[in-house]
């Protein structure tokens, strides 16, 4: 009897050991890039930037080579991310600012439903209510339980102080902000230290803690975007550019309409092509993201030394193709950020699951950034039951899905090897950088194209197939009849 009974315990344990294996939830880290190159992560070719990091990553799991994020600027792309939807549905301009409706539920929100620990680091930017932490848009009110970092566009990457906030005219005056970071609903000072390393320690200690339920960890830097020459000296001296003065509030410097003194003026001066040349923005940009991914390197080798990384599922993207007066490189696609062209909406993403996914594979067929919900949801055993998620299973990716995009006054649609849009060219403030490949057509006529044969749209088809033509815009005004305000 004695005998029987230990047995009985012995076989229920290891049952629950089993159950407890089988259900195991993996943490999930989710890192965004900002404004990066295609070219400039290509894991599998000689390119210029350094990203031996980046490239682990490919290397350890699976390259995405045609991820499209839902828009080609910042904001409305990362309301894509977090919320596995074109942000569209709701933000009737399809516009920079599409905010985050209650009724939309988030990544995040999702995760910590199924049990996750959540944490936000870095960029937060859905376009509106910016550094206010009473909002929708505030990651402590859209599922994230801590936040540290900015909600803006841009943060400098130098200037975290409380100080340096007294002292300028506008701290908050542009899209771009200095100052302290917001840390949930109060705030963190720093007297030094660069951003891009701040981000990765803070995010190192949140991987260090000890808990007992699996965590979702957004990492958002803001490399590598404006103002992107502001890097730590051993990166400038290795690419050798000279170290640009920090923005100094007494430094009564104007720039275009801003008030002299201004952090606008600064900023406005720097983001743009022009106080630097084409030469030296390129090296500025490769200093800016070799200093990330030396980053990154640091935060992979802190999930392996704590064995982290064989239950961790990572996903990696940037949230709009290479800016075109920053000097990223998005050779081969046309043109950049702004624009509905291929260089302002794919990228390549890397997807990491230890023993789920195998290490050194390529997955060629196209998905989007609105997969990525889909995705956690899967891997936390979540189901789904939401008719207007546009996002599917990067598991599963279909070679002749729909996808479309608007974007202000023009839109895209994708379905399998074809590609039809009334993109124009656009690069916001300035000429673009000498990397930037130039559209075949500026204007708002009507362009298809064979992105399988040809992705870098160099030859417009449409006269030629006037049927394919047809064919896609008729599926582009369905999905719009259907979709739209439906969220
Ligand atoms: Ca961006």
């Amino acid at each position: 009897m004695k005998h029987l009974i230990i047995l009985l315990f012995i076989f229920t344990s290891c049952a629950s050991i089993r159950s407890q294996q089988k259900d195991k939830k993996p943490n999930i880290l989710l890192i965004v890039i900002d404004d990066l190159g295609y070219a400039d992560f290509d894991p599998y070719s000689i390119h210029e930037a350094s990203t031996p990091n980046m490239d682990r990553l490919a290397k350890a799991g699976k390259i995405y080579t045609q991820a499209y994020t839902t828009a080609p600027v910042c904001s409305p792309s990362r309301a894509g991310i977090i919320t596995g939807k074109n942000q569209f549905r709701w933000d009737k301009p399809a516009g920079w600012g599409p905010g985050l409706p209650d009724s939309v539920k988030t990544i995040a929100e999702y995760l910590k439903g199924a049990g996750y620990a959540t944490a936000r680091i870095g960029k937060n930017d859905l376009g509106r209510n910016f550094h206010k932490n009473n909002v929708r848009e505030y990651p402590l009110n859209h599922g994230y339980d801590e936040f540290l970092g900015f909600s803006a566009h841009a943060h400098d990457f130098w200037l975290s102080s409380e100080s340096i906030k007294k002292r300028t005219p506008d701290p908050n005056g542009t899209s771009a902000t200095l100052g302290p970071l917001m840390h949930n609903m109060g705030e963190k000072n720093y007297n030094e230290g660069y951003l891009t390393d701040i981000f990765t320690d803070e995010a190192i200690s949140y991987l260090s803690q000890k808990r007992d339920k699996p965590f979702f960890l957004t990492l958002a830097y803001n490399a590598v975007h404006h103002l992107i020459h502001e890097v730590p000296q051993k990166y400038l001296d290795k690419y050798g550019v000279k170290a640009i003065p920090n923005y100094d509030p007494d430094n009564n410097e104007t720039f275009g309409n801003h008030p002299s003194g201004s952090y606008s003026a600064y900023y406005d001066k720097y983001s743009r092509m022009g106080d630097i040349g084409d030469e030296d923005m390129r090296k500025y940009y490769l200093a800016n993201i070799n200093c990330l991914d030396d980053n990154i390197g640091r935060l992979l080798d802190a999930l392996n030394k704590d064995g982290l990384d064989k239950e961790t599922l990572i996903i990696f993207i940037s949230d709009n193709g290479g800016e075109p007066l920053t000097g990223a490189d998005n050779a081969p696609l046309t043109a950049g950020k702004y624009s509905l062209w291929e260089g302002g909406i794919k990228n390549r993403m890397a997807v990491v699951w230890p023993g789920k996914i195998e290490g050194g594979t390529i997955e060629s067929k196209y998905v989007s950034a609105a997969d990525i919900l889909p995705t956690a949801a899967e891997a936390a055993g979540i189901k789904l039951n939401d008719p207007t998620m546009d996002g599917i299973s990067l598991f599963a990716p279909d070679k002749d899905r729909l996808l479309v995009w608007k974007w202000q006054n023009t839109w895209a649609v994708r379905l399998g090897e074809w590609k039809l849009t009334n993109t124009n060219e656009d690069h916001w403030k300035s000429r673009p950088s000498a990397q930037y490949i130039k559209p075949i057509l500026n204007d708002f006529s009507i362009k298809l194209f064979n992105v399988s044969n040809d992705p870098g749209e160099r030859i417009n088809l449409a006269e030629k197939y006037p049927e394919k033509v047809k064919e896609l815009s008729l599926a582009y005004d369905n999905w719009c009849k259907v979709n739209l305000g439906k969220y």
